[in-house]
């Protein structure tokens, strides 16, 4: 991933890619987590690639790709199709999983049980099943967020909420982040990350969650607030010797009252007292061509001016970017999170982490890349 490549939209291997992003896809949606990794690495491969990739040889002679990805390869060139891809578009069961994992907030897990208690459609949830608010929301607005969102709308979220922003106080400034910053023509949801030249925390919290975010409910922009998480912060003061690699992170339900003027779930956003991140949904203001515009996903980070460029990294992504820079980081025995970029962790077997170590620097995006000595990739090379 760090070595330069081109991205080039009229790449011979252009049909295998996208094969193969559809197998990802769908191993990303079953929660198979190193299938998808293979079949990213193997695509992100492909993509550097000049010429055709035809056969299993010439698959395998290319850095990234491993024997069983190479035999697809050779299949989709040969046949051009892939069997393994028809027969799960073509399972019916496959389809109502894809179907109920396509409402926000639903995973893999959720989706069988509704599978296997009888349900086959999303009618079928609305009438029998019962959701939880979240749920409900990801149902009613499931056609909304299953669309890729323009990148002018895109900015136009972000312009609402630097407005508010700005109300509550001048320096506050919204920054957004994503697929968006990565130069994408459109995005899947709207990252923004607000952060302020001297504020920490507790007070981005506070103008952000408990005066920001209730001025935009009240003006009917934010449609209802999801959830807030602390991201990966505990960690940071939880040292442990048997961390998992893929730590999950802790989410919280925010408070939220119930409008009893109004239906059952359209909720009164009454600020947040803990977390640094919320994820919610938000809507433009209806005009006369288009009086009721879609719902769109959208997470707030709050984000204190010492680690912005460690969060600008990590929000930029794309998330295997993120990972290999990560790696990267280790190997030279420093440690890069959300954070900032930190040194003289002490690793003990198995490159486990058994010292925090000390910040190296944070704040700025362009010092983090020059300390690992990476050359500066802008944010729209950042697309492994
Ligand atoms: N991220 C990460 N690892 C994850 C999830 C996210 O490193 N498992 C980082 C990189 C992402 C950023 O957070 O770019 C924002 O996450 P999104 O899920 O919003 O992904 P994108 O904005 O990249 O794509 P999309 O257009 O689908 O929203
Ligand atoms: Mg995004
Ligand atoms: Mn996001």
């Amino acid at each position: 991933c760090m070595e330069s490549h081109t991205g080039k939209s009229d790449n011979p291997n252009n049909r295998t890619i996208d094969i193969l992003q559809q197998m990802a896809t769908h191993y990303d949606r079953t929660g198979d987590k190193w299938r998808t990794l293979a079949y990213r690495k193997g695509i992100s491969a492909l993509r550097k690639q000049a010429s055709l990739i035809s056969t299993k040889e010439q698959a395998l002679a290319v850095n990234g790709i491993g024997g069983r990805l190479a035999d697809k390869i050779e299949e989709i060139v040969t046949t051009n199709r892939l069997a393994r891809l028809d027969s799960v578009l073509e399972d019916p069961d496959e389809q109502v999983l894809q179907l109920f994992m396509g409402i926000y907030d639903v995973g893999y897990t959720q989706a069988k049980l509704w599978m296997h208690q009888g349900y086959r459609s999303l009618d079928d949830l609305r009438a029998h099943a019962k959701l939880s608010t979240n749920q409900q929301i990801g149902v009613d607005h499931y056609d909304d967020f299953q669309q890729r969102i323009p990148r002018a709308e895109v900015e136009a979220h972000g312009a609402v909420v630097q407005k508010a922003l700005t109300r509550a106080d001048r320096k506050l400034q919204a920054i957004i982040g994503g697929s968006y910053r990565r130069g994408m023509p459109n995005s899947g949801d709207i990252d923004v990350m607000i952060t302020h030249p001297t504020a920490d925390v507790s007070q981005l919290r506070e103008w952000a969650f408990g005066n920001a975010v209730p001025y935009l409910f009240r003006t009917g922009f934010m449609k209802c607030a999801l959830a807030t998480s602390r991201g990966k912060a505990k960690d940071q003061t939880t040292p442990s010797k048997t961390k998992k690699r893929f730590t999950r992170s802790t989410t919280t339900t925010i408070d939220m009252n119930t409008d009893p003027h109004t239906s059952p779930t359209n909720l009164i956003f009454t600020g947040a007292t803990t977390g640094t991140k919320l994820l919610g949904a938000s809507q433009l203001p209806p005009t006369l061509e288009n009086p009721n515009p879609p719902w769109r996903r959208i997470d707030l980070l709050l984000v204190p001016a010492c680690s912005l460029g460690a969060n600008l990294i990590y929000f930029t992504g794309n998330d295997i970017f993120n990972r290999s820079m990560r790696l990267l980081a280790s190997r030279k025995g420093m440690r890069l999170n959300q954070h900032g970029l930190y040194k003289n962790v002490i690793r003990g077997p198995n490159r486990v982490k058994e010292t925090e170590g000390e910040l190296v620097e944070g704040r700025s995006e362009k010092k983090i890349f020059q300390i690992l000595g990476v050359p500066w990739r802008p944010p729209e090379e950042r697309r492994c």
